[in-house]
C-alpha cells in the first residue's frame, strides 16, 4: 500500500499583502492507494496576480509492504495482536482432588492434566473445549465413565471432556491388563493416562518453565502402530516431529492389549524453552492407539 500526502503552493513577489491567491496552500488530505489519481494532475489557482509567480510542490510518498508480503518481524507483531484480541482462555486442569496450576519444567507433566476451560460439566460435553484446550476426533470419552463405568474417582476423571482417559490397572480380574511380561517398563499401578490416540489430535498444558535451557523429554507410554508426536510452544514448533517407537509385541495373543504394552524412552532431541508460563501443545501426528502417562522435563544446558 502507498500513502501519499502533498502540497502545492503558489508564491508570489509581492509580499504577504499582496492581492492574488498567493500564500494559499491547496492542500490534500492524504489520499491511500491504490485509487485513481487524475492524469495529468493538476491544480487550478484563480486569480492570479500580476508579476512574477513561483509554484512550489512537494510530496511525501510512503510506501507499506503488503499484507501477503509483510516481514517476519510484522508477521509476529499481527499474530500479537491477533492474540490479544483472541487470547487462550484455557486454565492449568484443576478439581477437587487436584489443585491444580501451571505444570512445573523442569519436572513431570502429567499427561491426563492438560487444561481446561472454567465451564460447566454440561458445556464440556457439549464440546466447549474443543479447539482451545484439546482437539479431540469423537467429542467423547471412551474411557473415563464408558469402558471404566462409574462410581470412583479413577473411572470418571474428566468423563465429560472429550479426550480419553484411563488408568493403569493392575491384578485386573480374568485378563491381565497393564501388568505383564510384555511390559519394557512398568508403570504405576492407578496411574492416569491419555489415551485412545487419534491422528491430528492434540492437548494443551499450561506449563511454568523455571530456566532459560535446554530440555530433555522422557515419556512413559504405550504405542501399538509407532508414529509421531511433536509440541509446540505458545504456537512455535519446538521439537519437529518426534518418532515414538512401537511397543507392539507379537507374541501378546490378545490384541486389545497391544495398546497396554508400556515403555519408557528419552528422546534424542533437547527442546529449547525460555522462563516464563508458556502453553505447550502437545501434537498427535500420524499414527492412532498410543497412551501417553507423563512427560518429564529435565534440564540439561
Ligand atoms: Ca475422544
Ligand atoms: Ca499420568
Amino acid at each position: 500500500m502507498l500513502a501519499i500526502w502533498w502540497r502545492v503552493r503558489l508564491l508570489t513577489d509581492r509580499g504577504p499583502s499582496g492581492d492574488g491567491p498567493s500564500k494559499s496552500a491547496p492542500f490534500a488530505p492524504p489520499p491511500i492507494l491504490p485509487m485513481k489519481l487524475p492524469s495529468p494532475f493538476g491544480v487550478q489557482f484563480a486569480r492570479l496576480a500580476p508579476g512574477r509567480n513561483i509554484l512550489a510542490a512537494a510530496a511525501l510518498i510512503l510506501g507499506f509492504p503488503a499484507a501477503n508480503a509483510e516481514s517476519p518481524a510484522a508477521r509476529e507483531t499481527h499474530a500479537t495482536m491477533a492474540a490479544a484480541a483472541n487470547p487462550y482462555r484455557g486454565v492449568p486442569y484443576h478439581d477437587s482432588v487436584y489443585a491444580g496450576g501451571p505444570q512445573i519444567i523442569p519436572g513431570r507433566l502429567q499427561n491426563e492434566y492438560y487444561d481446561t476451560l472454567d465451564v460447566s460439566d454440561k458445556e464440556k460435553a457439549a464440546g466447549a473445549e474443543e479447539g482451545i484446550t484439546y482437539h479431540d476426533t469423537d467429542n467423547k470419552n471412551s474411557g473415563s465413565g464408558a469402558l471404566n463405568g462409574l462410581g470412583s474417582y479413577l473411572k470418571e476423571f474428566r468423563r465429560f471432556e472429550s479426550p480419553d482417559i484411563s488408568y493403569v490397572k493392575f491384578n485386573n480380574p480374568g485378563t491381565a491388563v497393564d501388568d505383564t511380561a510384555y511390559n519394557l517398563v512398568a508403570p504405576e499401578a492407578n496411574a492416569l493416562y491419555l489415551g485412545w490416540i487419534a491422528p491430528g489430535e492434540w492437548v494443551r498444558y499450561t506449563v511454568e518453565v523455571q530456566a532459560d535451557g535446554r530440555y530433555s523429554l522422557t515419556t512413559l507410554y504405550t504405542s501399538k502402530f509407532g508414529g509421531h508426536i511433536s509440541l509446540d510452544c505458545d504456537g512455535a514448533d519446538v521439537t519437529g516431529p518426534i518418532a515414538i517407537p512401537t511397543t507392539f509385541n507379537a507374541a501378546d495373543p490378545i490384541e486389545w492389549r497391544q495398546a497396554h504394552h508400556w515403555n519408557k524412552i528419552r528422546f534424542a532431541r533437547n527442546i529449547a524453552l525460555k522462563k516464563g508460563r508458556h502453553v505447550l501443545t502437545l501434537h498427535f501426528l500420524d499414527q492412532p492407539v498410543m497412551n501417553f502417562d507423563y512427560m518429564d522435563f529435565a534440564l540439561v544446558e
